[in-house]
């Protein structure tokens, strides 16, 4: 019998293995630990960063929520490189594809899900060659509703197209690729990882497909929290506050911050923004209503250098003092378009009141740090409204410990 046992135990570590899954209080898995699989994901190319970073969040906590029930031990989810992002003009962003540890403090990240960079992945191959098990190229269904219901479902499909970029790697490449239509929550993307349990690496293309397993819940907001920034971005935000915008504290009183976001947003958005004469007349009545006593306007936003002085002169004659964050040469090369949009992110969460612009996620993003930081969610959720027709509130995801 002690024979038969031993056989039993080790065929089920080898399932175990195979799968990826592990139970916690078992032996199998050290074992399984040392025998690491890795999921890729990419997003869909045009999608600004602060999309990418709900895409990462999802693909995070179903990592983190199959950890918590005892599966899915040997996967790690593996980052991926930022490229060539279509908002990040500067030279500086241009051609390399950038680590996550530029943006983002890992270890922090490390804390919530079990992540690597690539370049990690890269140091346990061979020849500097990666080749992924599968590549599943995800693709909505024509019609998400069926006889009028919204239905979880994916189905294998014969063709679809993949432009295999690969975060700017060429010596990334896919063994298999497989089609799949699929509508549905992220945590359904197990049952595809499922089909080839001998896989060892999977990646899943369009990665902004799969919804939230659960939006705005605990583990929502333990992932966020999880997101610190990079320690040098956190700093040089934190010395642009208390050397122009006279706080040292983390929830100021000296300053009001707004979210101008103009851009291709501002030509497709139209209905949904105000003119440059608009957001003046906006700003000044919220510091009349909310924050009287405040004259130190910080100003966020991609709008063009013209269109920017034109709103600080508007505001100046209203007596108010106008700051916005412009990086020297040499700063803008060590943070790159996504570190200085991510120090103004800082500044705009700190301040006393913020308004911020209509479905913009770099405003959403804002609200979720002020929601972290402890703010009233009266002086976070508040937009710029347009000329003329509805204005409806934000929604307010306020948080959840
Ligand atoms: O972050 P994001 O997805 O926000 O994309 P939206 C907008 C990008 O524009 C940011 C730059 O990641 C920045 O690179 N940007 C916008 C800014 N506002 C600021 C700012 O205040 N300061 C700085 N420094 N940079 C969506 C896109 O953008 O808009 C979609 O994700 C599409 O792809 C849509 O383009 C129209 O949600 O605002």
């Amino acid at each position: 019998s002690v024979i038969i046992f031993i056989t039993f135990s080790l065929l089920s570590a080898e399932q175990n293995l195979e799968q990826g899954f592990c139970d916690i209080s078992s032996n199998s898995c050290e074992n399984i630990k040392s025998n690491q699989k890795f999921l890729f994901y990419d997003v869909n190319p045009p999608e600004g960063f602060n999309l990418r970073r709900d895409v990462y969040m999802r693909f995070a906590i179903m990592l983190a929520e199959a950890q918590k029930i005892g599966k899915g031990f040997s996967w790690r989810l593996v980052l991926p490189p930022w490229h060539r992002l279509y908002h990040w003009k500067s030279e500086t962003s241009a051609s390399t594809p950038i680590p996550w540890s530029v943006f983002f403090d890992i270890d922090s990240l490390k804390s919530y899900a079990p992540v690597v960079e690539l370049h990690e992945v890269f140091s346990k191959t061979t020849d500097e060659l990666l080749e992924i098990d599968r590549l599943y190229v995800l693709h909505n269904f024509e019609d998400a509703f069926e006889n009028g219901v919204f239905k979880e479902k994916w189905e294998i499909t014969q063709d679809c197209n993949y432009v295999d970029r690969f975060w700017g790697y060429r010596n990334v490449t896919v063994k298999e690729i497989v089609c799949v239509k699929f509508q549905g929550k992220i945590s359904k993307l197990w049952e595809l990882v499922a089909l080839h349990p001998l896989d060892r690496s999977v990646m899943f293309s369009h990665g902004e497909i799969p919804l939230h397993d659960s939006y705005g819940t605990k583990s929502y907001w333990d992932c966020r929290k999880s997101m610190k920034f990079n320690k040098d971005l956190t700093r040089t935000a934190k010395n642009f506050i208390s050397q122009f915008l006279s706080c040292k504290t983390e929830k100021c009183s000296t300053y009001i911050s707004i979210h101008w976001r103009r851009q291709d947003f501002a030509r497709s958005r139209q209905r949904d923004i105000p003119s440059l004469q608009g957001t003046i007349k906006q700003i000044h009545k919220a510091i009349e209503n909310y924050v009287p006593n405040i004259e130190k306007v910080f100003i966020a936003s991609d709008a063009s250098t013209t269109e920017i002085k034109e709103l600080e002169r508007g505001l100046q004659v209203l007596g108010y003092k106008v700051y916005y964050y412009v990086p020297s040469k040499s700063d803008l090369a060590r943070y790159k378009d996504g570190g200085v949009a991510i120090i103004d992110q800082i500044i705009c969460s700190h301040a006393a009141y913020f308004i911020g612009t209509h479905e913009s996620t770099f405003t959403y993003r804002i609200q979720e740090e002020r929601e972290i930081l402890g703010f009233n969610s009266s002086t976070t959720f508040n937009r710029l409204c347009p000329h003329t027709g509805k204005c409806e509130k934000p929604s307010m995801w306020t948080i959840v410990n």
